[in-house]
């Protein structure tokens, strides 16, 4: 018997009788692995005559491939063996009590969000989503914010460095959902109706300024679309939200660059015991901005201004959710604090439905 040979009848040998998933790998690396006795076989090739070459290259190519598929087959081998094994003897008592450990619960501006995706679903509003980072475009020129306007400024806005500049358009982080209105207004035929609720970034930090914060816009564009519709969209958003149908809007004339008129919106509150609570008129508190879509804006949408008209509207999440359930502090929201977290959260089975009431 040759040397090859021999060898190969130990090895085949040894996989026969390796009866772990460890064996066999011990075994593999002794043959296969870097210092393995047929690695060291396979290395003697490149010494060899080409003639040389022509006769043992098959030959030690037979026995590499040869060992390595009987060494798959026996560790399939083992592998199911070791599953039918822990299969026949692994047991889960179904009636012990579920473990007492620490459960994690849902972010206020997630349920808030989820809130809002009801409420609005119910009105016939689907939600939209768009990339976070944006270009000037989206952002600003098509919304009919010029260059000079303020927003624009490096104090507000998180701007890409030049370099990264895609088809000449600085990149921004966006510091509204617009953008996500206006990708929607190119890419689909009116009539729209959509809440776009996300993440926006401004360049600011203090007491109730966080530099990432969450809005929720809202935009209708139909025929003959005028206030009356926005008025009654919002007033029954608030309504729902707020669960009271005490809720009183007070609209003011305002002004935003993408919507004339402009109309900031605010509600009523009643003081009980010391503390604001909605409903009612004896205080008032702006919590929406909102108006009719500039033309501008339709046009720059490819849209024609006097077939289509639409009003929108835009608002805190974060904000929303304090309103309603009374944290004080803006800050807390984002430091992953888990005392605030158990405190505030809610229980991933309190998912918000219009039936089972959005808040409860
Ligand atoms: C606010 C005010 C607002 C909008 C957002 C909007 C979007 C498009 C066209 C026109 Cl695509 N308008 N959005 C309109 C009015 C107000 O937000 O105070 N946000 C926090």
């Amino acid at each position: 018997m040759s040397d090859i040979e021999t060898l190969q009848t130990e090895l085949m040998a040894a996989i026969d009788s390796a009866d772990t998933l460890e064996a066999i790998e011990a075994v593999r690396v002794s043959a296969l692995g870097k210092q393995g006795s047929v690695s060291a076989l396979l290395k003697t090739m490149g010494g060899m005559s080409p003639e040389e070459r022509q006769t043992q290259g098959p030959i030690i190519n037979g026995l590499r491939e040869s060992i390595t598929s009987a060494l798959a087959t026996k560790k399939a081998e083992l592998e199911t063996a070791e599953l039918n094994r822990r299969l026949s003897t692994e047991r889960i008592d179904m009636t012990l009590p579920a473990p007492d450990i620490p459960r994690g619960t849902i972010h206020p501006v997630s349920q808030v969000m989820d809130e809002l995706a009801e409420i609005f679903a119910d009105m016939g509003f689907a939600v939209a989503e768009g990339p976070e980072i944006e270009d000037d475009w989206h952002n600003f020129t098509a919304l009919n914010i010029p260059e000079t306007h303020p927003a624009r400024a490096m104090h507000d806005t998180f701007y890409f460095p030049d370099d990264m500049a895609r088809d000449g358009q600085k990149m921004v982080l966006r510091t509204h959902t617009s953008p996500v209105q206006i990708r929607t207004m190119t890419s689909q035929e009116p009539p729209i109706r959509i809440i776009a609720p996300g993440r926006v970034y401004r360049s600011d930090s203090d007491a109730t300024h966080t530099p990432m914060f969450h809005q929720i816009e809202g935009l209708v564009i139909d025929k003959g679309i005028h206030l009356g519709h926005l008025k009654w969209t919002l007033e029954t958003f608030l309504k729902a939200y707020f669960e009271r149908e005490d809720v009183v809007l007070r609209l003011r004339p305002s002004y935003f660059p993408f919507t004339e008129p402009s109309v900031e919106v605010d509600v009523g509150y009643s003081v009980i015991n010391g503390k604001r609570v909605i409903g009612g008129s004896e205080g008032w508190m702006e919590v929406l901005g909102s108006g009719m879509v500039h033309r501008k804006v339709i046009e720059a949408c490819g849209l024609d201004p006097d077939v289509w008209q639409g009003f929108a509207f835009g608002t805190g999440v974060d904000r929303l959710a304090m309103l309603k359930y009374g944290m004080d502090d803006l800050r807390a929201f984002f430091d992953g604090d888990n005392r605030w977290l158990q405190h505030y959260g809610f229980n991933a089975l309190d998912v918000p439905t219009l039936s089972g009431g959005v808040g409860a």
